[in-house]
């Protein structure tokens, strides 16, 4: 009886299929995901095979996996909770170890407590993301070849002023310079301490300048950000032997990197301090902001906004514009104001279609 039922019970369902909607389908489908997904973790994570929850911090991060320090020093290999959406280097998370230590991943991350500070980057798919958490300053290293980019140093500091993180100008390879050339360099950088910014000057070869850097990290958890090449490796290398980073060959086409660091990493000095490395914020794109945030990313301007004559100024040829006057008096300086505009052009530009402010 069955058998011969079967067919027109299927032929039902597969005509009741053929009749779902674009939006049921959906549904029917992200149900079914779900649903593979819980199955999936409730096999995953044993919690016979789990110790005791306690508080950790997030000192690697990689495809599905995080690896979080204990108060010993103990470095957990973990999964996460699927509840839990986001996870970056510098973290502090509530965790239980896994009691089988020969198993590879044996931890799990039960909950992330809240961040003091997030740095973020827009993602062309997923729109902003995290990407290291509980961070003091952000030092943007920049080095003199192929040459010294304003433009670059200008975009970071906006990204930093974003999230009200500190930023320090760290410039690299300066052995490279002849005399003329630095004095060049720091007069250019002078704009940058004039309007408050910490600038440090540094070599990998000739070590000039890893004290003043070192102080500079002392205590505090700091990020390195910057393009691919610049020395960032290199850097916590000469900063911490021990540390053995690997450090990337300069492409001799574009005087460029070749990412050569693939996952984040958070790194402790003895004298106290922690430096995350990471991959994901060699390149800042600004076009998630909007354009309020990027006038006020120029902290210099911040004085005179509100003061133009028209509340939607563009502080371009617009009439009435105090910002552009401040260029004009010399109180603000060309160069940053001319980047402004550099940067908001291109901020539609590559913002993608999908992704509207
Ligand atoms: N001349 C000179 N070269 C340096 C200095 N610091 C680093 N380099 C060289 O620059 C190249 C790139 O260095 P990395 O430390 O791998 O650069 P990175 O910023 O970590 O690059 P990614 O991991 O790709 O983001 C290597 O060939 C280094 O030897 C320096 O102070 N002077
Ligand atoms: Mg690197
Ligand atoms: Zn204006």
């Amino acid at each position: 009886m069955i058998a011969e039922f079967a067919p027109n019970i299927v032929n039902t369902l597969v005509a009741k299929k053929l009749k779902l909607t674009q939006q049921q389908q959906r549904q029917v489908s992200s149900n079914r995901s779900r649903r593979i997904a819980s199955h999936k973790s409730s096999q995953d994570f044993d919690d016979n095979q789990l110790g005791e929850p306690q508080n950790g911090k997030v000192i690697g991060r990689f495809g599905k996996h995080a690896d979080v320090e204990d108060s010993l020093g103990i470095v957990h290999r973990c999964h996460m909770r699927r509840t839990i959406t986001s996870v970056v280097c510098g973290d502090d998370v509530l965790f239980r170890p896994g009691k089988d230590t020969n198993t590879a991943v044996a931890g799990v991350i039960e909950a992330v407590h809240d961040r003091k500070s997030v740095l973020t980057r827009p993602d062309f798919y997923d729109g902003v993301k995290p990407v290291a958490a509980n961070i003091d300053q952000i030092i943007i290293v920049s080095s003199v070849i192929p040459t010294l980019s304003l433009n670059i140093i200008d975009r970071y500091l906006v990204a930093s002023e974003d999230v009200e993180i500190t930023p320090v100008i760290l410039l690299n390879k300066v052995e490279l310079l002849n005399e003329h050339e630095r004095q060049d360099v720091e007069q250019q950088l002078d704009i940058y301490r004039k309007i408050g910014y910490q600038i440090v000057f540094t070599s990998c070869k000739t070590l000039s300048g890893m004290a003043q850097l070192s102080a500079c990290l002392k205590g505090k958890t700091s990020v390195f950000v910057g393009q691919s090449g610049v020395g960032k490796s290199s850097l916590i290398n000469a900063l911490l032997p021990h540390a053995d980073e690997a450090i990337g060959d300069i492409s001799d086409n574009s005087g460029l990197g070749q990412h050569t660091t693939t996952a984040a990493k958070l790194l402790r000095f003895e004298q106290g301090g922690e430096l995350i490395d990471s991959p994901g914020v060699r390149e800042f794109a600004l076009w998630h902001l909007p354009v309020e945030r990027l006038t006020y990313g120029f902290r210099e301007f911040r004085d005179y906004l509100g003061g133009c004559k028209f509340r939607d100024c563009k502080h371009g040829s617009d009439p009435g514009c105090i910002i552009r006057q401040a260029v004009e008096d010399g109180q603000i300086s060309v160069q940053r104001y001319e980047n402004y505009h550099k940067i908001l052009a291109n901020m539609d530009e590559l913002r993608p279609a999908h992704m509207k402010v």
